[in-house]
């Protein structure tokens, strides 16, 4: 152990009534909820970059931490990764989650940053041997280097393209090495900021194509993990091309991708879109595309990504309620994508500020689990279009031509009679488990 964690002890269950601060009140991984521990149910990553690599800068100011790890020395990578083990035990965490460009120095060439990255994954290899802690997803940082800045598969430069397809390798094969769950692609830089100087229907081909030879090098190599895009509006960009669900739903189907790649919902990126959290997780779900979420918040006001941790528990049983009714997390879980406020400078904030969301993400999954389990929501749902279940009802939607329809009607044996959607009973009852 380093001494940065120093005098910290691993967090442990004690129950709502505990006043300790270093303690879970609701995250016993251990209790089962629908047959599941809930450590299985909740698979917790930890986002590597921001709690290890953001220096807490803003648009107005810079860094505002000092940890002794920052620098671009492949020693202070090697404390870095010795602080961030210290933090997944500290916290029990399952998982993490990291692109390369968190774990090591940038080099002076591809193959130099290259090596860089083989030898800490050499390193976390070792680290995880003897561990519980995981990794849920590797990613590629492909949009804070200048070279990205018109993109990476989407750039107008095809050297750019061939950078980021080198970048991808790498840290795919980085991911498969350390036996990662998932790999991510979230792309910041692919999107435009004026149409004025762009081909979009090009870059969107581009897209496609990369996509295509990601999950081409995924069957390669015999990466049984998932490749999961990171949809997102826009931030970086003015308009990004994975904008939402539907978006990302309607791009795999124009690349024969819908059975190769799902999505990693970002609750922050949903509330950007103009969606919340549950529609995001239901769509996909519905869709057949659903993987796995980043647990970080917006601020409702400011209207930008703030990477906030979660701290709305009637919020997050709906999510959750979503996700258990799609089956639970497969090869998924919630990472926390978020970043503290630049102003919580101790290294206990960055402790309790992984507790805190983990017990408010215990909270709305137990809760989501008491709503299913009462069974008063689906019941509703389900006599809500019990009509569908009618012979009569099944053979229009799937034989009957307007023509047929349209004869039934005349005849008058159709008749509709509105009935209530009944949405204040039911939030009602969504709130007598929150
Ligand atoms: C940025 C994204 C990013 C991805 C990983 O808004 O959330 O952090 O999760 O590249
Ligand atoms: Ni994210
Ligand atoms: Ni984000």
């Amino acid at each position: 152990m380093t001494d940065f964690f120093k005098g910290i002890e691993p967090i442990r269950y004690e129950g709502p009534d505990s006043d300790n601060e270093f303690a879970f009140r609701h995250y016993d991984p251990d209790q089962v909820v629908m047959g599941k521990r809930l450590e299985d149910h909740l698979r917790f990553a930890v986002a590597y970059w921001h709690s290890f690599a953001w220096q807490g800068g803003d648009p107005f100011g810079g860094q505002t931490f000092q940890r002794p790890w920052f620098g671009d020395t492949m020693a202070l990578a090697r404390l870095k990764a010795d602080v961030a083990f210290d933090l997944f035990d500290i916290l029990g965490v399952p998982f993490f989650c990291f692109h390369d460009a968190d774990v090591r120095p940038e080099g002076a060439s591809f193959a130099e940053s290259l090596r860089n990255l083989e030898e800490i994954t050499d390193y976390f290899a070792a680290k995880m041997e003897g561990r519980k802690t995981r990794l849920l997803w590797g990613t590629a940082n492909l949009f804070t280097h200048r070279r990205f800045m018109a993109g990476a598969a989407t750039n107008p430069d095809p050297d750019v393209f061939a950078w980021a397809a080198a970048t991808v390798k790498a840290c795919m094969d980085a991911t498969h090495r350390l036996g990662g769950q998932n790999y991510v692609l979230w792309g910041g830089r692919e999107g435009y900021e004026t149409l004025l100087n762009t081909d979009l229907g090009r870059e969107t081909d581009q897209f496609g194509r990369f996509l295509s030879k990601v999950v081409d090098y995924k069957h390669k190599i015999g990466f049984t993990g998932t490749i999961l895009i990171e949809p997102k509006p826009q931030e970086p960009s003015k308009h990004q091309y994975d904008y939402d669900v539907a978006t990302v739903y309607g791009t795999l189907k124009r690349f024969g991708l819908e059975d190769e790649v799902k999505v990693n919902i970002e609750q922050g990126h949903a509330i950007l879109a103009g969606h919340s959290f549950e529609h995001e997780i239901a769509l996909a779900a519905a869709l057949g595309i659903f993987g796995s979420i980043d647990m970080n918040r917006n601020d409702y006001q400011s209207g930008w990504d703030t990477d906030q941790f979660p701290n709305n528990v009637p919020e997050l049983a709906l999510a959750y309620y979503e996700i258990l009714r799609a089956g639970g997390f497969t090869t998924g879980g919630t990472n926390f994508d978020a970043k503290l406020r630049r102003q919580s400078l101790d290294p206990e904030d960055l402790v309790m500020a992984h507790a805190g969301a983990m017990d408010v993400c215990a909270r709305g999954l137990k809760a989501a689990a008491a709503m299913l389990e009462d069974g008063g929501l689906e019941r509703a749902r389900a006599d809500r279009y019990a009509g569908w279940d009618s012979p009569a009802a099944r053979k229009m939607l799937a034989e009957e031509d307007f023509d047929a329809i349209a004869a039934r009607v005349l005849a008058g044996g159709v008749d509709p009679e509105p009935r209530s959607g009944r949405q204040e009973r039911l939030e009602n009852l969504w709130n007598r488990f929150v």
